[in-house]
């Protein structure tokens, strides 16, 4: 399975929230995620920066291009604009990271 990393950006002093949402991440949207092909799906918080590092795998048929066309995806981000840089439709600011070594 291929893993891909993104940055994403949490806004100042949000930290406790997007750690609880993420805890009571609605149950419907991890079903999608896992449709979607994603797998292991983890984020890390830079506390000095804010920056959110996301790392997951996704399986070889996935449709990750498809997520930002879904409604539910959609409300989700819409939902946790108030805490993360995002475009003016509300999805996140990411930014996709290079990978540089692995060891299995
Ligand atoms: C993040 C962000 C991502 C989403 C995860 C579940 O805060 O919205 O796009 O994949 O939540």
């Amino acid at each position: 399975m291929e893993q891909i990393a993104f940055t994403m950006q949490l806004r100042p002093g949000c930290a406790e929230q997007y750690r609880a949402r993420h805890d009571a991440l609605w149950p419907e949207l991890a079903v999608l995620l896992h449709q979607a092909g994603v797998r292991d799906y983890s984020i890390f918080l830079d506390a000095d920066s804010g920056k959110l590092f996301a790392v997951l795998r996704r399986t070889p048929e996935h449709c990750m291009d498809s997520l930002p066309l879904n409604p539910l995806m959609q409300r989700w981000w819409t939902s946790m604009a108030d805490l993360m840089e995002t475009s003016r439709n509300h999805q996140p600011l990411t930014q996709p990271l290079i990978p540089m070594f692995h060891l299995p």
